[in-house]
């Protein structure tokens, strides 16, 4: 009996076994299989069988003309790769082809057509149900970035063209800045240390290095700058010239060039030299000499990054010089083999104009001055990467000057990786903004290109959170292709790392969209910048007025008293207004007619001017704050309902973050209150909750010990 009865219980618990794995399969294909995220959006999940069947129409075994070395080869295993994971074994039986355009046959010569005059990495795809799919380039990058996006159009919703289609970047560099020290420190990463492991290389790589490259090269990103703009000198010392060689190796079949970021005092920290004074024969010679000791190791170097005279870096104004005698310098130590890129973030402290206008200022005077491999390099915005700002008014003044845009991939001052807020709307607000002086912030960045700084880390996630590695992803989709919508990137991504099913897609790709919005509606409604605590950045702190340089305190930027609010950036104030084309200044220089969310970037108002909406502006304030928390809170919501579509552990990941972020909005969205109140003494508006605490206890909080500093 006892024994029957176990081979029954057996029997019982094997079916309800079954039962349950055929529930779960049958939910939502992936979501049974937990998964860490570290595939990123290369995960290559198995396609439901229509689409699998679509596919193996214009797709088989990969052949690939010439001879399979190098770049070229890394594409064909690539495909080979993802269509492993998407299709199994049966791939279908019309051959993909991989070809240069030298190695077209009569019959295909119409392509090489397609691609004449195109730049480097472009490629044609036709995907034909009668002659199969071709790839074609003129370059073997081409035929990689063609590969990816070969994938991504069998992964993703859209059909294969039919009708080749060509694709071109839209800017030459596309490139991804490190703020990774070299020892292993990130500065402003919150995904774990560097994922550069500088003190075992060069004999050790680790095969993250390949992984790396393998993620930037499928989204088009051409270059990585390993370290931290505010550098060491020593990285530039023969140990670290074989370090970063067996990193340009290992990336020089995907497509990735090395870039270094120099500290200007370099020929006196490790050149012994008394002066690193750009105009000084001794100093130009030893860049040249370094330049020369780098090129004979890494052949293809792509250039030095330079942050100079600026918060604190050593730079040519301590000689008396300008950024132009400086960059030019290194620029003609480097020659025609690689490009300086010179970073126009600087402020200093005894300036006493409003900080958004220093740049401008400094830099727009030596357009034309810069030598022809010198690019300027540019942040988004006019202060520092605030959840918004408007474009950088040195974009379009500089017509004879090569600029590139910086974006900041880590969100410094967007809640870490602990807040979802996907960066491609702040993006291409930035890329499509007219400048009023002939043309987009597009079109002006489009000869030189974009940087992104990094959010890559030893997270096992990469990004420190699943929702970050978006924005890695639209960084290097927008680089490529600036026109891409926001809205295909989210969805896009989204499909490739968790899940194709259309209701998942739906619900999630407008979350993305917003959640940028609502970050800047709990932290800096309407304009407002810079309020983030001292040094970590992290939480409110618009109460910090005492801090020895202006321009690192909050009160600085909000200059609110009893009276108002506001930075007054028009002609009665810094005028910082003047420094963009007169359509653009018109825009925002009636408080009446400017759009709300740069509000008290350029106007400081009494609390009961009337906003747009016809409430005062204290109101519309309080209101804003409570919508960004509102949001926070449908966002954890939404998320709930679609652990159907996800795995469990990267649901359960999500939904933890989420749950920081509805707290920490509320914490945001209470602490201004209660500070504001404490200057204008008013009460908030009928049926408004009341800060937690009171204001007291948000100034006890300090975090000495938050990531990234
Ligand atoms: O946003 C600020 C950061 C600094 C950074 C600086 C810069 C690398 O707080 O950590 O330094 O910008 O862009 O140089």
């Amino acid at each position: 009996m006892m024994r029957g009865r176990g081979v029954v219980n057996r029997i019982g618990a094997w079916l309800a076994a079954l039962l349950l794995g055929v529930l779960a399969s049958g939910l939502a294909g992936a979501a049974a299989q937990a998964e860490d995220g570290y595939d990123l959006w290369l995960r290559h999940a198995p396609l439901d069988p229509a689409r699998a069947e679509a596919a193996r129409e214009v797709l088989g075994p990969v052949e690939l003309r010439g001879d399979g070395s190098g770049t070229a080869g890394t594409a064909r295993g690539e495909i080979e790769r993802g269509l492993a994971g998407m299709l199994g074994a049966d791939r279908g039986n019309r051959s993909i082809t991989l070809a240069l355009t030298q190695d077209l046959t009569e019959g295909e010569r119409w392509l090489a057509a397609e691609l004449a005059g195109a730049p480097p990495g472009s490629f044609v795809i036709a995907a034909d149900p009668n002659a199969g799919t071709i790839v074609a380039a003129r370059d073997d990058t081409g035929l990689l970035y063609g590969a990816f996006a070969l994938l991504r159009h069998v992964a993703g919703d859209r059909p294969l063209p039919e009708v080749a289609r060509t694709y071109r970047p839209g800017m030459p560099l596309r490139l991804l800045n490190h703020w990774d020290n070299p020892d292993g420190h990130v500065e402003r990463g919150y995904a774990g240390r560097s994922i550069f492991d500088w003190w075992h290389l060069p004999e050790r790589l680790d095969p993250r290095m390949i992984d790396y490259a393998r993620a930037n090269a499928s989204i088009g990103i051409n270059g990585a700058v390993v370290n931290n703009v505010n550098a060491r000198a020593f990285m530039l010392e023969p140990r670290y010239i074989a370090k970063l060689k067996r990193l340009a190796d290992a990336w020089r079949p995907y497509g990735i060039r090395v870039y270094l970021s120099a500290r200007f005092s370099a020929p006196r920290d490790i050149g012994g030299l008394e002066t690193a004074d750009p105009l000084d024969p001794a100093v130009r010679a030893w860049w040249h000499a370094k330049a020369d000791e780098i090129y004979a190791a890494i052949p293809d170097f792509g250039g030095l990054l330079v942050k100079a005279n600026s918060e604190g870096q050593p730079g040519p104004q301590d000689y008396g010089r300008t950024h132009a005698d400086g960059a030019n310098m290194l620029a003609e130590a480097l020659g025609t083999r690689g490009t300086v890129i010179w970073r126009a973030f600087v402020y200093s402290a005894e300036d006493e104009t409003d900080r958004a206008k220093q740049a401008y200022e400094e830099f727009v005077p030596l357009d034309g001055r810069f030598a022809d491999n010198v690019i300027v390099q540019v942040k988004n915005g006019p202060i520092d990467f605030q959840p918004r700002e408007p474009f950088h008014p040195m974009f379009g003044a500089m017509p004879n000057t090569k600029l590139m845009l910086e974006t900041q991939i880590t969100k410094e001052y967007l809640g870490f990786a602990s807040h979802l807020a996907f960066l491609a709307p702040m993006w291409t607000e930035v890329l499509d903004a007219d400048t009023g002086r002939g043309g987009t912030v597009a079109e002006v960045v489009a000869p030189a290109g974009m940087a992104g700084v990094a959010n890559t880390g030893s997270d096992r996630n990469w990004s420190g959170s699943h929702f970050d590695q978006a924005n890695w992803y639209a960084f290097g989709r927008l680089a490529w292709d600036p026109s891409l919508s926001s809205e295909d990137i989210a969805r896009e991504w989204a499909a490739l790392t968790f899940s194709r099913e259309e209701a998942f897609l739906a619900a999630v790709v407008p979350m993305m969209l917003s959640s940028r919005e609502t970050v800047a509606r709990y932290m800096t409604p309407m304009g407002l910048a810079h309020l983030m605590d001292t040094g970590h950045h992290y939480g409110p702190g618009p109460w910090v007025c005492d801090l020895p340089r202006p321009e690192w305190n909050p009160c600085y930027y909000h200059r609110a008293d009893a009276g108002g609010i506001g930075f007054d950036r028009t002609a009665t104030g810094s005028n910082a207004l003047e420094q963009y084309a007169p359509g653009v200044a018109a825009a925002w220089a009636d408080p009446a007619e400017i759009d709300e969310r740069y509000l008290l970037w350029f106007h400081h108002l009494p609390w009961d001017y009337p906003a747009q909406s016809g409430r005062p502006l204290w109101d519309e304030l309080v209101a804003r704050y409570d919508r960004g928390v509102a949001e926070a809170d449908a966002m954890a919501q939404t998320w709930s309902e679609l652990s159907p579509y996800v795995d469990p552990q990267r649901h359960r990941a999500v939904a933890e973050s989420l749950a920081i972020q509805r707290r920490e909005a509320r914490w945001w969205r209470d602490a201004s209150l209660a500070y504001w109140q404490s200057l204008n003494g008013l009460d908030l508006p009928p049926g408004t909750r009341a800060p937690e605490h009171d204001l007291d206890y948000y100034r006890s909080l300090v975090f000495p010990e938050a990531p990234g500093r």
